[in-house]
């Protein structure tokens, strides 16, 4: 065995040109970057496999209990440095790499980012496998290894394309495909009910079966040799059941296979908060499941004979209902193959299922029709009628006679098929994402559940894994930090306090704010680079990341900008700090108002970056395909962190965290955990502004509000709604921009037109602290110093004390 203890630099550089030699049959002066970054990724790999190997015979020798997270995404971002970093070994590889005269940043950028996932659903999936790792506790991530992952942005004249994001095309160098645990999983056909032995077997015939073939991701924890495992599973065609088709003439059918095999994991479904509905999508989740379930249940069954012990060594926590079909799955695996009835399969079911609900987004809330379902999963759908028949009866035990209990509450009703109850009923755990989120679940979306199990429901507030978004993202906060607080904090945030003693102090406010400006730099030359677009360091950096989307209020930004333009052109000696307006974000490819006011957003870039009078006091920028990998450029470089959507509506948000350890005090509303945020760090060093959370539901409730009260009586909103229609920021067509002029004036659900005098009145507040350079740098340090609260590691073991009961294992490696 290789010695894993410590590294050897020559060594690693000897195996880097054998790796070169075996991959690509080249010497090390002929070979790409591509080709170095991927022989480099091989010998840290290296290092991985070993603790990788280890962990998994620590697991089975505990007999450990394990976490399967299912999650039709995992936003991974790239591995190489912080697989490195985790290792422990950055430094030293830089240092190696130097030496063979490649820069390391250079060699990380040849990574593909593994985008498979959306947005802060899959993300935070990410996060929680780090934080599992690091703090040495069994887990698996269970999804898809889609082949096209979330689609790559382009922007031409504006408008945002969506090319195929082709991940896989050259060979991704941490993933092991694990043929030897493939499994089969079926779709269609009907069901045959035989009686033996007493009982009635049900047989599900006539189906088509795909091979379902995993590929093993190591996620490697900080510092301490765990490595559990993120499984993706590949589709393949099921040969033997192929040659039985052609064997038969059943041409047809095997094609079908093949055709279906190919298509199943073709592609991520680009919507974020919003359902596609679409037959290929509830395949894929069946497909992802039924292999997780399954593979967890053989694994299980390698070292306990009782399968009525499972829920003491399994937990399957559902990220959202895309999981959802699992209950019913993995009763069926219980009935079906392990012969068990249906009381005690229910037993086992629900406890060891577990929900998490990520959005109050009606639109977002899973259904299926019940034609599809059953046509698609004849056996599945049989149990979720059972599964109904006895929750129903409950319901009417607990309220007789009231239909209205059942309508809301039903898990078949009006045709379809209600995840989000399905997951509820089977579950033992639900719980929502911030403390508001999860008050609201309770008061309004999920209240008939909860006043019927309060028990059940509870809190887990987000994190974020600060070994991205700070050690590697942020690398000289990160050795300032070690400097002055030690290097506690990568695995303890909580430390991350001792930053408030040095919060008064000139000489760390400056070292703190001039590690800002080399972010910032760093930053403008990626604008550069990427945009062809120069911004000032000097001036405000404020910043909205995330995906497009309505409730997110992109378009209150830029409807404040071109407020903050129009103000300046009528008064050139307003005395304004100059603020660069940074965007990124991805619209959903059928989202049409989305991308209009992406469309809208570069429009107003294009008239007011070209306009010289101004003389740069604005300068909008919209950042072409926002991922994982520029985030953490981004982040680091923030002045000001955008969060303002209309309250209530964002479950938690995660990017605010992301800021708010970075040194940047958020911009927003009192929504998600903003509201947290803002309880850490004291309202004196953030920015809040708008409708609360009441306050919004209270309109709802009365049917909304009118908009054209506050166009007829606020001349600021009127001037930059009429600028929508006039065409100063579309010209050649000026009625480009009607759909988010009537979306505002006819109902204006995300009550932007309702928040805009106190938004404009936040960012001036803004503008106004930034002079202070004192108070500003005091500011932002207290954000970082505050932050403590957001790591992953904490939400982890919170999930783990009150959900998971998952004990921490040691590795040790051999020496
Ligand atoms: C079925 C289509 C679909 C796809 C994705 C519906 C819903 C989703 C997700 C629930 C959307 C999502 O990413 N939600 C975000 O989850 C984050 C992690 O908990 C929260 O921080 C965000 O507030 C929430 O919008």
């Amino acid at each position: 065995m290789k010695k894993m203890a410590d590294f050897d630099k020559e060594s690693f550089k000897t195996e880097v040109k054998n790796n070169v030699k075996i991959l690509y049959r080249r010497d090390i002066e002929e070979a790409t970057p591509q080709m170095i970054y991927q022989a480099v990724a091989y010998s840290v790999k290296d290092d991985i496999i070993d603790r990788w190997i280890e962990t998994h015979k620590e697991y089975k020798k505990q007999n450990a209990k394990k976490v399967y997270y299912l999650s039709m995404e995992f936003l991974i971002g790239r591995l190489l440095g912080n697989n490195i970093l985790s290792l422990g070994y950055y430094p030293q590889i830089k240092e190696a790499l130097e030496e063979m005269g490649f820069d390391m940043d250079f060699i990380e950028d040849q990574e593909r980012d593994p985008a498979l996932g959306n947005g802060g659903l899959g993300r935070l999936a990410a996060c929680f496998l780090d934080s599992l790792s690091t703090l040495g506790y069994p887990a698996y991530g269970c999804g898809i290894r889609y082949r096209y992952g979330m689609f790559k942005q382009k922007i031409k004249d504006g408008y945002q394309y969506e090319v195929p994001d082709d991940w896989l095309i050259n060979g991704y160098p941490f993933e092991v495909k694990r043929a030897e645990y493939a499994v089969e999983v079926k779709f269609g056909g009907y069901v045959r009910v035989e009686q033996k032995e007493g009982r009635n077997h049900f047989i599900q015939e006539g189906y088509s079966a795909i091979r379902a073939v995993p590929y093993d991701l190591p996620v490697v924890g900080y510092g301490n040799n765990v490595v559990n495992t993120l499984r993706i599973w590949d589709a393949e065609a099921s040969q033997e059941f192929n040659l039985e088709s052609f064997d038969k003439g059943e041409y047809s059918k095997a094609v079908e296979q093949a055709n279906l095999a190919r298509t199943l994991v073709e592609v991520l479904y680009p919507n974020d908060n919003h359902i596609s509905g679409k037959e290929l999508r509830l395949k894929q989740q069946y497909f992802f499941i039924s292999a997780s379930v399954q593979s967890a249940i053989l694994k299980f069954k390698e070292t306990n004979d009782d399968i009525h012990n499972l829920p003491e060594k399994v937990v399957f926590q559902l990220n959202d209902t895309h999981p959802t079909v699992c209950v019913a799955e993995l009763m069926r695996i219980l009935m079906d193959e392990e012969g068990l009835d249906w009381d005690e399969a229910w037993d086992i079911t629900t406890h060891s299922c577990a929900y998490t609900n990520h959005t109050i987004m009606s639109e977002a809330l899973e259904k299926w029709p019940i034609e599809l379902f059953s046509r698609l999963l004849p056996r599945v759908y049989q149990i979720v009628e059972e599964i109904n028949r006895r929750f129903v009866l409950k319901i009417q035990e607990l309220y007789p006679g009231n239909q209205d209990k059942i309508k809301s509450m039903a898990i078949l009703y009006d045709g379809q098929v209600k995840m989000a109850h399905l997951a509820i009923a089977g579950s033992f755990s639900v719980n929502g994402v911030a403390k508001l989120h999860t008050e609201i679940l309770k008061k309004r979306e999920l209240k008939d559940f909860y006043e019927m199990r309060p028990e059940q429901f509870n809190n887990k507030t987000n994190g974020i894994t600060q070994r991205r978004f700070l050690a590697h993202g942020n690398p000289l906060l990160a050795k300032w930090l070690n400097e002055n607080i030690g290097e506690g904090w990568i695995t303890d945030l909580s430390q991350i306090s001792k930053v408030k003693v040095l919060v008064d102090d000139p000489k760390y406010q400056q070292e703190f704010m001039n590690i800002k400006y080399q972010n910032k730099l760093r930053l403008a030359k990626y604008i550069k680079e990427n945009n062809g677009i120069d911004v000032d360091p000097d001036s405000i950096f404020d910043v909205q990341i995330k995906r497009l989307h309505e409730y997110k209020r992109q378009l209150l930004n830029i409807l404040h900008v071109m407020h903050l333009y129009s103000e300046l052109k009528e008064n050139p000696d307003m005395d304004m700090y100059p603020r660069t307006f940074i965007f990124g974000a991805k619209a959903a490819a059928g989202y049409k108002r989305a991308k209009l006011t992406i469309k809208l957003i570069n429009a107003v870039a294009d008239v007011i970056n070209n306009d010289a009078s101004i003389e740069g006091k604005i300068k909008v920028v919209f950042i072409e395909d926002y991922r994982v990998s520029n985030a953490e450029i981004i982040v680091a470089a923030a002045d000001v962190s955008e969060q303002i959507s209309t309250a209530s509506r964002e479950a938690s948000g995660t990017g605010n965290m992301k800021f708010m350890l970075n040194g940047a005090p958020t911009l927003g509303t009192m929504d998600g955990a903003n509201v947290e945020i803002v309880e850490e760090v004291g309202a004196e060093n953030a920015f809040i502004f708008g409708l609360s959370a009441d306050e919004v539901m209270k309109y709802e409730r009365e049917g909304g509000y009118n908009p054209w009260d506050i166009y007829n009586s606020n001349q600021n909103v009127r001037r930059v709604l009429t600028q929508l229609i006039n065409g100063m920021y579309s010209p050649d067509d000026p009625e480009r921009f009607r759909d988010l002029y009537d979306a505002l004036t006819k109902e204006d659900i995300y009550f932007i037109l309702k928040d805009f005098d106190s938004y404009a009145e936040a960012q001036r507040r803004v503008d106004a602290a930034y002079r202070d350079t004192s108070a500003w740098a005091r500011m932002a340090m207290m954000n970082t110093a505050c932050a403590g609260k957001f790591s992953s590691d904490r939400t982890i073991e919170e999930y783990v004390k009150d959900i998971w009961h998952l004990k921490k294992i040691k590795v040790d490696l051999p020496k």
